[in-house]
């Protein structure tokens, strides 16, 4: 990890520099406005410090120039009128109303550290949650100030925590690692590299690369790769952009990918389409997966997954035929009550066909620094960690991961089982709106706490529920930052070049409060101090990687065959049997299926057919709009303007069916609950099934009666049930029926 092995990108102009009038910063973006991917980005301020507008940094090998329309309006977002711009608190007892005090950050302070104390004193630490939403710029953080608080319980409130880290539990349990499409994205000189090789076929699963850019894996490289001879698979319900380019659609009905690649992988084993050196050589329980993959016999699994048989053995044979193969996988995968199986499925497809680790393969992606899995977990005492809730019922969270188990969160908030909880910390979301299912059971479970604190950028429906004090945060642009994890295959550096009002960033909030709590634990002046800290091993101080940023690592395909994937320095995978476990004997010690398997999504056609007749449609939620992140963007005219309304996509023929027409406003309602959506008639939705936006909330609207959050929240549909390693829940796999909106509904 030392300095004379990073190599960085050519800049022509230092990371500050003068074009006019005007002041030229290079950076990356990283939340907020949140996103995960931290585009580099040049930021022009003018004399005032405001900023003006923004450009993709064409120097930045990541995204070559190229922004998204979140990133071109961030001056709108750092500088709408609407930013919360300094510390407020509110009486307990007013809670759900609009009734703050603007106080100040010492005040806000006070007033945290001495109601936190008092719990920690009554209640033990324990009782405190510190809870964040999707990944930003906050995990190191957060979880830092939670284990120098005292608390084993950090959080991330979605059922299953199903959104990537099904995903990153599975491979890493079964293989030690996680893998990532190869796009090139590890290497300065990208598709130049004369070690790298241009996928022959990408197969794209339950993602769409182009709007959501998630997980570190920016969506133009399928066009880039496109335009160098790379064919596309898509495993996608929906006809979309990409999928009518694509070799093979493969049209899968919601919440059977489990059972789409067992069917695949009954072809390839089958027919003996697959790698035997590899297997041989590097796999561990092929026989027991071949056994599996019979009772998945393509007829069989072409009535599951309303695939036809031919185009699942002609997606099987592209595979087999491709060298290489490789797969961007998403959320789709993630979001079914057993998502654990359903990566390990798709992920053996894979593995089993040579495509693990070579040249635009699947590849173990580098990190500068091993920071992303926790910064400061020796914070926590032994005893202490052991409270930590979920550890007992899901022994998966033993295996690296640090959050406490959702549902078994939201259960303890509601019940107090294993113990009840008394004060809540919440940075970076927005439950009532986006991440909670049944978002009322949580806010009456969280309006009875003690104490509620929230961080945020904007006034939210989840802040205006529940919180007593609201701290404002800055974006991106107001702040300086750090990427050097996470997944991020580079080094990037955020640097401040406003400020709005009083607010100060995550790190800053963290790096103060923690002080207050624990000096010891946060020995650091100020957080360019704090970062420093974390370069150490790299021999930089943070300004001087500013200017350099950013920074890549060397790189090394096969790294199983050099004794450089396993801590111990031996050949092969950091698994139990040194290989790549088909069969999981991790799994296996954990109580858990050791081979992946399919169960019918419940409620659905499959499980509860009898729900068909007041149920007849198959719902898939949350596919990400271009303009919006999630619960955020809803008050930016510009954005909103591209998205005015909440939408359900429904195919002509079921508007016809169910005497709807496009345009008009309809309630999507289950057992569960109901939600209002503004009918789009188009013909790429199958007939059998709806897709639904999530997240939605008016800024607009009313402040006590949230700003219509529950008029608009599909998660009213959504239940606390997740799968039962802990990870997956069936956000996108439910079924309901469509009726119209009366007036005045
Ligand atoms: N039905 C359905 N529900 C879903 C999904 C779905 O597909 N379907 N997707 C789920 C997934 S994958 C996820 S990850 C969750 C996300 O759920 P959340 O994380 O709750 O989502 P956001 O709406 O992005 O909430 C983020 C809040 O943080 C604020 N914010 C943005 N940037 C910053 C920052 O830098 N600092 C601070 N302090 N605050 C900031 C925003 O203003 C916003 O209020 O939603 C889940 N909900
Ligand atoms: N613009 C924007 N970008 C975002 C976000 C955002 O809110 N807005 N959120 C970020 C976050 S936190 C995440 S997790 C990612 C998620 O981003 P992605 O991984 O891309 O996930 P989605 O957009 O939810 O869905 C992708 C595709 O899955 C299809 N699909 C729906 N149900 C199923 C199914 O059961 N099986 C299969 N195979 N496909 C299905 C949908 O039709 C859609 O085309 O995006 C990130 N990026
Ligand atoms: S993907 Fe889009 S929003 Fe995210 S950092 Fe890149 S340009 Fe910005
Ligand atoms: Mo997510």
């Amino acid at each position: 990890m030392e300095e004379r092995h990073w190599s960085y990108a050519e800049h022509t102009k230092p990371f500050k520099h003068q074009e006019g009038e005007l002041t030229v910063t290079r950076g990356s973006a990283w939340s907020g406005p949140g996103c995960h991917l931290g585009c580099g980005v040049l930021l022009y301020t003018d004399k005032s410090g405001k900023l003006v507008k923004v450009e993709g940094d064409p120097e930045n090998p990541y995204n070559d120039g190229r922004l998204c329309v979140r990133c071109l309006n961030i001056n709108e977002v750092t500088n709408h009128k609407d930013r919360l711009l300094y510390p407020m608190k509110r009486d307990p007892k007013d809670r759900g109303q609009n009734k703050w005090e603007r106080i100040s950050w010492e005040e806000a302070y006070d007033l945290i550290v001495e109601k936190f104390n008092k719990i920690k004193e009554e209640n033990g630490a324990e009782s405190v949650i510190f809870t964040q939403g999707t990944g930003r710029d906050i995990a190191q953080w957060i979880s830092r100030l939670a284990w120098s608080f005292g608390s084993p319980n950090y959080c991330y409130p979605l059922s299953g925590a199903a959104c990537y880290l099904p995903r990153v539990a599975g491979m890493v349990a079964t293989t030690g690692n996680y893998w990532v499409a190869d796009a090139s994205q590890q290497f300065i000189d990208r598709y130049d590299n004369p070690e790298y090789k241009v996928p022959e076929t990408m197969f794209i699963w339950g993602n769409y690369p182009l709007t959501s850019n998630s997980d570190g894996f920016y969506g133009h490289w399928v066009i880039d790769l496109m335009k160098r001879g790379m064919k596309i698979v898509c495993i996608d319900p929906k006809i979309t952009w990409l999928a009518a380019r694509a070799e093979e659609h493969l049209r899968v009905r919601p919440g059977t990918d489990a059972a789409l690649a067992l069917g695949m992988l009954n072809v390839v084993i089958n027919e003996e389409l697959y790698d035997k050196d590899f297997i041989k050589e590097w796999t561990y329980g092929f026989d027991q997966l071949k056994e599996r993959v019979q009772d998945y016999p393509v007829d069989k699994v072409a009535e599951i997954t309303w695939v036809p048989a031919e185009k699942i053995r002609n997606a099987a044979h592209i595979l087999a035929k491709s060298k290489p193969a490789t797969m961007q996988w998403g959320l789709a995968v993630d979001m079914t009550k057993e998502s654990l199986p359903a990566s390990q499925a798709i992920a053996a497809l894979f593995y089993i066909t040579g495509n693990a680790d070579v040249p635009g393969g699947v590849i173990v992606p580098p990190e500068l620094l091993p920071y992303s899995g926790g910064f400061g977990r020796e914070l926590l005492s032994q005893e202490q960690a052991e409270k930590r809730i979920g550890l007992k019922d899901y022994p998966l969270l033993q295996y690296g991961f640090q959050i406490a188990q959702p549902d078994a969160v939201q259960k303890a908030l509601e019940t107090g089982v294993p113990y009840k909880i008394h004060g809540a910390w919440y940075q970076t979301t927005n439950p009532v709106a986006c991440i909670a299912a049944e978002p009322k059971k949580w806010e009456e479970a969280v309006k009875k706490l003690d104490f509620v604190v929230f961080v945020d950028i904007f006034m939210t429906p989840s802040i205006m529920a529940v919180a007593d004090v609201v701290l404002p945060a800055a974006t991106f642009p107001e702040r300086d930052g750090l990427r050097v994890g996470d997944g991020a295959q580079r080094g990037e550096v955020i640097n401040k070049v406003t400020q709005i009002g009083e607010c100060k960033s995550d790190m800053q909030i963290n790096l103060e409060l923690g002080k207050r709590f624990n000096p010891e634990a946060w020995p650091w002046e100020d957080v360019q101090d704090m970062f420093t800290h974390i370069l150490k091993p790299t021999g930089f101080t943070f300004q001087e990687l500013a200017e350099k940023a950013p920074a890549y690592m060397p790189f090394n395909y096969k790294r199983y065959e050099k004794g450089l994937l396993r801590q111990d320095g031996e050949l092969g995978f950091n698994t139990a049997t040194g290989k790549i476990e088909l069969y999981s004997t991790f799994y296996e010690m954990a109580g858990l299926d050791p081979l992946p398997y399919f169960e019918e999504p419940s409620p659905g056609p499959g499980a509860t057919p009898e729900l068909l007749e007041e149920y007849p449609l198959v719902l898939t939620t949350g596919a990400r709009i271009w303009s919006m992140f999630h619960s955020e963007h809803r008050q930016i005219e510009r954005n909103r303007a591209l998205r005015p309304d909440p939408e359900i996509e429904v195919n002509p023929e079921t508007c016809t069916k169910m005497g709807i027409k496009d345009g008009d406003w309809v309630w999507v309602e289950n057992q569960r609950g109901r939600a209002q959506r503004k009918v789009k008639a188009t013909p790429v939705m199958d007939p059998r099934m709806v897709s639904c936006d999530h997240a939605w909330w008016r800024p607009e609207a009313s402040p006590e009666n949230l700003y219509d959050v529950y008029e608009l929240n599909v998660n009213n549909l959504v239940p606390w049930i997740p799968g039962r390693s802990g990870f997956g829940s069936n956000f996108k796999t439910m079924l309901c029926k469509l009726y119209k909106v009366k007036d005045g509904e």
